[in-house]
């Protein structure tokens, strides 16, 4: 007979391949054992461990998807999604390092870079050695980086770029940071290493949320780079949207994942917790909240699986992962406000890992594409009218 099981209601677990469980559990494990212990004080002190770069390098998490030849997993993109889920059910800030590194830095290297790009920092990178970011957003340049103002020109032996690009994910700490600048007109990324005269990250603190991830600007003040250091095989926002399909696809398992860890949260608080003589779980309201979260978190994971195979057989669109991206990041905002409306007082405080949540999904529903900007690119789809401007 069929049995109903409440965490797992569509039956997910039968859906996938028993290597892609096997991916699923040693991130699982990793993320509970290694990186659960120090989330609350990283969050705490606005800090981010950067050894744990170099963690994930061991255990094979970067790049997962890109072949074995530069040091990587080469494991499909449903298990690249299973991971993301595992790791931002601990933190959205360690799966934004996690996405950074792999979707925004290694593949546009892998997809758009020469052999020469390709052999000197993809190993690096899959091992955490060094730590990658991705600069697209500026001051004046956030939802619609068309705009951008950071300028390359050509001189003898390379380009010289200057501009600013700000809320970039680990760029204080990044050992290499991939940039895009309109060159002749033309968006082109180019390979910005650390060392580079004329290059500054400086950190943006005060973040109220992703506090356990560090983000800052970076400054380029006519910052020479060599000939070689162009991404030679691309050229136009469609470069670094390639990028952000990626990145968005696995942020859609990722959001969900710190849905879930709401979820079971409110559910175990609210059967522990007793006012007027019962359990609050025993009240209609709460039962309500619990299942419309089991709903919308059944729902979602569906929705990402679907796309993470339609993706693994090069089928997928970027309206899918728009909606996917979207439906995500808003409704895992949504249970993680109401998770902490029902463990009351105790909802505001760090000894449960809601609140965190909570504010970490802000700035997830931003980046990558806000809620709105999502929206309209699927109802530029649906009615041909691009309402941008
Ligand atoms: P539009 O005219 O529509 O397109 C320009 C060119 O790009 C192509 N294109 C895409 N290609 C691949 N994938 C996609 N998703 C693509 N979307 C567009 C398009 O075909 C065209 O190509 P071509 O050859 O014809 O030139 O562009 P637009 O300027 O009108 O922009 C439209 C809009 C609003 C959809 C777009 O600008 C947008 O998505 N804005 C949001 C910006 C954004 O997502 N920024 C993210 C920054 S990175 C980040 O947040 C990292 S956080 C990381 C973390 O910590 O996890
Ligand atoms: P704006 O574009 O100014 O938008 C403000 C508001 O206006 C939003 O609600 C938006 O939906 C709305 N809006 C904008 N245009 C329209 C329109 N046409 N119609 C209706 N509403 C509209 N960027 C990177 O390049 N690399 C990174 O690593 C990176 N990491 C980030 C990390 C964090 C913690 C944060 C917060 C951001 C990061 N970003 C990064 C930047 C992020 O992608 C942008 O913040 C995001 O794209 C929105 O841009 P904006 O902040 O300039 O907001």
């Amino acid at each position: 007979k069929p049995q109903f099981v409440w965490e797992d209601p569509l039956l997910i677990e039968q859906q996938l391949s028993a290597e892609e469980r096997q991916i699923r559990d040693s991130a699982r494990d990793y993320a509970q054992q290694e990186l659960s212990p120090r989330v609350k004080e990283a969050f705490r002190k606005e800090f981010f461990h950067r050894e744990i770069m170099s963690e994930m390098g061991r255990l094979g998490l970067l790049g997962c998807t890109l072949p074995e030849a530069y040091g990587c997993a080469n494991v499909n993109h449903v298990a690249y999604g299973l991971v993301a889920r595992e790791i931002e059910r601990v933190d959205s800030g360690y799966r934004s390092a996690l996405s950074v590194q792999s979707s925004l830095v290694m593949y546009p290297i892998w997809a758009f870079g020469s052999d020469q790009q390709k052999q000197k920092y993809l190993p690096l990178l899959a091992k955490g050695e060094w730590v990658g970011c991705f600069g697209l957003t500026e001051p004046d340049a956030g939802s619609d980086p068309g705009s951008m103002l950071t300028r390359a020109v050509k001189v003898t032996g390379g380009y010289k770029i200057t501009g600013s690009k700000m809320w970039i994910t680990n760029s204080p700490i990044a050992d290499l940071c991939v940039v895009w600048a309109k060159l002749d007109g033309q968006v082109r990324g180019f390979l910005v290493e650390r060392d580079s005269k004329g290059l500054s990250t400086p950190t943006i603190h005060g973040k109220f949320s992703l506090r356990a991830s560090v983000t800052g600007e970076i400054v380029l003040d006519d910052v020479f780079v060599t000939e070689e250091q162009i991404l030679p095989n691309v050229a136009g926002l469609k470069g670094p949207f390639s990028c952000l399909n990626k990145a968005r696809y696995g942020i859609s398992w990722g959001a969900i994942g710190a849905a879930e860890c709401c979820w079971y949260t409110a559910r175990q608080y609210t059967l522990d917790r007793k006012q007027f003589a019962q359990p609050l779980a025993a009240n209609q309201l709460v039962q309500l909240k619990l299942a419309d979260m089991q709903t919308e978190i059944a729902l979602a994971l569906q929705a990402s699986l679907r796309v993470g195979r339609l993706m693994d057989e090069h089928q997928v669109t970027p309206e899918m992962i728009s909606m996917v991206k979207r439906n995500a990041c808003g409704k895992a905002l949504t249970i993680a406000r109401q998770a902490r409306d029902m463990l009351g007082g105790n909802g505001i405080a760090d000894d449960f890992p809601v609140i965190r949540h909570m504010l970490n999904l802000e700035a997830v529903n931003t980046y990558e594409g806000t809620h709105d900007i999502h929206a309209l690119i699927l109802g530029k789809a649906q009615t041909g009218i691009a309402a941008f401007n």
